[in-house]
């Protein structure tokens, strides 16, 4: 071979439809994965999200080297191995002495900005290419955020919709005439809701390696090891794809916003993994719901529902994300200062709607979109924890959590640390929304239906102690100010019960110990 093309391929770009790879031959090209400590601990993942990536990486290693692709794989224990991409690609300019290096873009702001010390420091060329995976690129963004104060989703997505004609008519119009049809996907679970199971897959000889390698290096990071049953390879991440067609989408959207205790997925895809670390594309999948509707197999509402999680939601989050940072990181809007509580991780808490979503977090490395917003989301910003340790929480214990989609989910959609670009107003709840989307309230400790005192449901009273707090920057938001009438009406006594009982339950939350923190040593 004459000097090759060396292609970095990071945890997150396990395709063959990489920009890097584009109209590179096997014979021309070195493909270079890193397992990486760096990588590894910036935050201390869940051992599960570790077990995924390593696992996948080396999966995918192993294909393309049957494919007739040389790979340089770096393994965690190489002795040799310096611990960051930076000084991975460094070692293997000196293996290989490529003509150039090429390599697409990297997911977060963190690894960007290393790449783009690349081109200074090395003796050869080095291209960084646009992520093609992504719908919209960053200027398709720039061009849709350019003089809006609001970045309202729903008119992002109407473009994603034209971009790619998804569900879109000949006359240019949606099909069934109507954009978004979430109105008909908020029903409550019926009494017993199950939902067909989702497919695991048994770890295999590669994973079972991974698994060993995490319980001994990993072990004081977050989160059960096994049961691991995540699909690491595109073949298992199609089948997991089929099944949720066959099986779920018909009632993904009646359901999409129901919870119930012990069934941790219900309807939802579980696609989020797969599709975040690259072994399912985005946009196949959309077309096959779409194909799905066509045919008669699920109605439009689900079809819709789904689709716009993606092509609307994944693809905003990302375009608002490199819009806003890197001042997102440190947004703090609402000048909210608590500790995260100790609970976060250990699931102690009498609450039972906490309780569970914890402990499918533990468990599966995954939580479904509500609990993650109207639950654990919701807690975070009506007990007014700073923001920076709830995104570094959410990034540590979820298996699909990369910064780029993370922290808009959490300065943005719960937090409202951004100021309102993301969301028209925060997702402040009380009890009542858990109580009439879940049947966590029967099985808990606290009463749902009692606003105030020891035994009260601490949403009820954390719900108006956030308003109170908020009182001067939220009373001029025409979606939520309204609020302040019914308080004003309330009557002074009965507003200093809910206070009271807001601030007694906050005085009684135990911090979290600084074990977990990214800044820990
Ligand atoms: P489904 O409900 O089946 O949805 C289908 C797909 O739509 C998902 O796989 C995902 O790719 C996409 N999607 C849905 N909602 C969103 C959203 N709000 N933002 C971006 N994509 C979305 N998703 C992540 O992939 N990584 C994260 O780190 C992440 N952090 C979140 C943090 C908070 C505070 C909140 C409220 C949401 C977060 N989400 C995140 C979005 C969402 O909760 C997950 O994508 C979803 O739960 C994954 O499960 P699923 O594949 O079964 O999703
Ligand atoms: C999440 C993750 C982990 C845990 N480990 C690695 C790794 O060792 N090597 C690697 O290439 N990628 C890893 N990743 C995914 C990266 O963090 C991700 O590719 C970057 O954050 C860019 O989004
Ligand atoms: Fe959650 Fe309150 Fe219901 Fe308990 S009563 S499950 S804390 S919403």
């Amino acid at each position: 071979m004459t000097r090759p093309v060396l292609v970095p391929i990071l945890g997150d770009q396990l395709s063959r439809n990489l920009s890097s790879l584009e109209g590179l031959t096997p014979d021309e090209a070195v493909l270079l994965l890193m397992e990486v400590w760096d990588e590894a601990t910036y935050v201390k993942h869940h051992k599960q999200k570790i077990v995924l990536i390593f696992s996948a990486m080396r999966h995918f290693a192993e294909e393309l080297r049957a494919d007739g692709w040389q790979v340089d794989y770096i393994r965690l224990d190489d002795p040799a191995n310096t611990g960051s991409f930076t000084g991975e690609v460094a070692r293997a300019v000196e293996r290989h002495a490529p003509s150039e290096i090429r390599v697409t873009e990297g997911g977060e702001w963190r690894v960007a900005q290393a790449m783009e010390e690349w081109a200074g420091r090395f003796p050869c060329p080095v291209s960084i290419l646009p992520d093609t995976r992504f719908i919209a690129t960053h200027a398709d963004f720039r061009a849709f955020a350019e003089g809006r104060q609001h970045l309202t989703m729903e008119y992002f997505y109407r473009e994603m919709r034209r971009k790619t004609g998804l569900l879109m008519r000949p006359d240019g119009k949606p099909e069934g005439g109507i954009w978004n049809l979430d109105a008909e996907n908020r029903q409550p679970p019926k009494q017993g809701l199950k939902a067909p199971p989702a497919p695991k897959f048994p770890p295999d000889a590669i994973t079972r390696e991974v698994i060993a390698l995490v319980g001994e290096r990993f072990a004081d990071h977050f989160g059960d090891l096994e049961p691991f049953g995540w699909p690491v390879t595109r073949t298992q991440a199609l089948e997991a794809a089929e099944a949720f067609f066959a099986r779920r989408l018909e009632l993904f959207g009646p359901y999409q916003d129901a919870m119930v205790a012990g069934e941790d997925d219900l309807y939802h895809s579980m696609l989020s993994t797969s599709i975040n670390c690259g072994l399912l594309d985005p946009l196949e999948l959309c077309r096959a719901a779409e194909a799905a509707y066509k045919e008669g197999r699920a109605p439009l509402n689900s079809v819709e529902g789904f689709i716009r999680q993606i092509i609307g939601w994944r693809e905003y989050v990302r375009g608002f994300y490199w819009h806003t940072m890197p001042g997102l990181a440190e947004a703090n809007a609402l000048a909210a200062t608590r500790p995260l509580p100790e609970f976060f991780w250990t699931g102690a808490t009498d609450m039972a709607c906490i309780a569970d979503c914890i402990r499918t977090t533990r468990e599966d490395a995954h939580a479904h979109h509500i609990q993650r917003l109207m639950v654990l989301g919701n807690f975070c910003l009506i007990a007014g924890i700073a923001p920076q340790e709830v995104a570094d929480w959410y990034l540590v214990v979820y298996a699909d959590a990369y910064e780029w989609v993370e922290l808009p989910n959490v300065a943005g959609m719960i937090l409202y640390a951004d100021g309102g670009r993301l969301a028209t107003k925060p997702y402040a709840a009380s009890g009542n929304y858990i109580n009439r989307m879940s049947n966590y309230c029967k099985g808990c400790r606290y009463k749902v239906a009692e606003k105030t005192g020891p035994d009260a449901c601490p949403f009820n009273p954390l719900y108006w102690h956030f308003m109170v707090a908020n009182r001067q920057r939220l009373e001029s938001n025409h979606r939520i100010g309204r609020i302040y009438a019914t308080w004003d009406r309330m009557g002074e006594a009965k507003q200093a019960e809910y206070l009271e009982s807001a601030e007694a339950f906050l005085a009684s939350l135990a911090p979290a110990s600084r074990a977990w923190s990214r800044y820990d040593a």
